[in-house]
């Protein structure tokens, strides 16, 4: 297993797409574990394929207290959306900000596990609003994207000044 580097916006590498996965393999399996690591040690309750720079559609995520509830969702889609509310998220590539974004409060899902199965559930509560916030990664999307362009740049400012400086240890969190 091994720690990946998540990257941190605003670099243009968060903004790619995610492919479809048609190969179920020992690498998406290492790859899972790798971003599962990397998500634990970060620590998060989620990550994306895409904050680590690799272009299959695979989502991780662990919203249990223990840290023993490891989801891993391979070409997700959200088939309903009900109901809505306002949250305040972090992300960890976008390490340090916490600002409030509308998601739904209930869906249904359907994805598949790491060997091709297909799965369908519901989802509500932090469980939802994750699953919401890693899909939108696999399109290129971050949770600051609705922000004013004011707030946006600030926080831009502010991430770049850090990377140039090195992160302090603790800007990673996003619990
Ligand atoms: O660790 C994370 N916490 C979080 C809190 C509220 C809403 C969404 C999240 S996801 C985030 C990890 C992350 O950046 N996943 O992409
Ligand atoms: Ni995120």
């Amino acid at each position: 297993m091994a720690i990946l580097n998540i990257l941190h916006f605003p670099d243009p590498r968060l903004r790619n797409k995610a492919q479809v996965v048609k190969t179920f393999d020992a690498d998406l399996r290492k790859l899972a574990a790798d971003m599962l690591e990397t998500m634990y040690q970060a620590p998060g309750i989620g990550l994306a394929s895409i904050q680590v720079n690799d272009p299959r559609r695979l989502v991780v995520i662990d919203v249990s207290e223990n840290h023993d509830d490891p989801l891993c969702l391979v070409n997700p889609v959200i088939l309903e959306k009900h109901g809505e509310h306002k949250m305040d998220e972090g992300c960890l590539s976008v390490p340090g900000v916490f600002e409030p974004v509308v998601r739904a409060t209930d869906i249904k899902v359907r994805a598949q596990n790491l060997d091709g199965e297909t799965i369908e559930f519901a989802a509500d509560d932090l469980l939802a609003v994750c699953i919401q916030h890693e899909l939108d990664h696999l399109e290129g999307k971050l949770f600051i994207d609705n922000l004013s362009n004011l707030k946006r740049q600030r926080i831009r400012k502010k991430l770049e000044k850090e990377s140039r400086q090195g992160q302090p240890e603790a800007a990673g969190q996003a619990l």
